[in-house]
């Protein structure tokens, strides 16, 4: 019988997916990121999730794309098989996630951290961009986002030398939150998220598209969309309910609506 790509556990509103190929330190082959998507499409639509943790093993968050697959692919498999497609889908989940880093986040480890919303890593967690090592670069997103996380000369020297960093240089660069024992790794990541999911959903699905769009729109547009989209959320009960319960000194009970 063959094993899953992902190991999918549902608590307190926290959707949990463990990446799970430990054989190849979590290497990202195509069936695995399909996989990925369509488990997080799911939970996007799920309204017992709020929140979604993606983690790896103690060994690798993800030691980047599948060599193995790509070694022999030509520029043409490239255009002909949609290799980037399920990323996009990745890019477009709506619900908050929190990346829980253990050991190698590399190459496409590193960019698919990069598209969670939050990064905690391990003491010994190492991020880094090697693709140069294998006559290539980074693909899915690593030159823009991490240059956009770090700043334009730590990136360069991160995908130029193809050097991982530790953990904590990562924190100091601005590229995680924060940096945990990695006994605490899954139980600090869990609680974090269970906050978020304890948070309004409407205002916190509007939140994030907010703060995606400071990555890439003007500020005038930016401001824009922040704008309508607090106008928005006072058609939401959820503002009612948060703004009451505020005056009426109790604790608030989001449904989402
Ligand atoms: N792909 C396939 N197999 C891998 C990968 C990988 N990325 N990484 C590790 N493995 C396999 C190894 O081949 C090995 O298998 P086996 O036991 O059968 O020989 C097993 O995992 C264990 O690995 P090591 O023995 O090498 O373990 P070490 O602890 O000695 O070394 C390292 C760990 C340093 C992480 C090392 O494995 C390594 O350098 N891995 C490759 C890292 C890398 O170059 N990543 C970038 C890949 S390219 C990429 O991500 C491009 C992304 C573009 C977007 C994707 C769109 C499709």
């Amino acid at each position: 019988m063959t094993e899953s790509l992902l190991i999918i556990e549902k608590t307190e509103q926290v959707g949990k997916i463990q990446l799970n190929r430990p054989q190849v330190l979590n290497a990202l082959n195509t069936a695995l990121v399909r996989e990925l998507a369509d488990v997080m499409e799911q939970m996007d639509q799920d309204d017992d999730i709020r929140c979604i943790l993606l983690t790896g093993n103690d060994k690798a968050f993800a030691a980047g794309a599948d060599i193995g697959e790509m070694a022999e692919a030509t520029s043409v498999d490239f255009i002909v098989k949609p290799f980037f497609a399920d990323w996009d889908r990745i890019r477009k989940i709506s619900k908050p996630i929190i990346a829980a880093v253990d050991g190698f986040a590399l190459g496409g480890g590193c960019e698919l951290a990069m598209c969670c919303d939050i990064i905690v890593a391990s003491e010994t967690a190492r991020f880094g961009q090697p693709e140069i090592n294998l006559g290539v670069i980074p693909g899915a997103g690593g030159t823009q986002r991490l240059t956009r996380a770090v700043g334009k000369v730590r990136a360069m020297e991160m995908i130029l030398t193809g050097k991982p960093i530790p953990a904590q240089v990562a924190l100091e660069l601005g590229l995680i939150n924060r940096v945990v024992p990695s006994e605490s790794l899954e139980e600090e990541a869990f609680q974090l998220a269970k906050e978020i999911a304890g948070k309004p959903p409407l205002a916190v699905r509007l939140a994030k598209q907010a703060v995606l769009k400071a990555m890439d729109l003007p500020l005038e547009h930016g401001l824009h969309f922040e704008q309508h989209s607090f106008y928005l959320l006072f058609s939401s009960d959820d503002q009612r309910e948060g703004m009451r319960a505020f005056q009426e000194k109790r604790k608030p009970d989001f449904k989402g609506k």
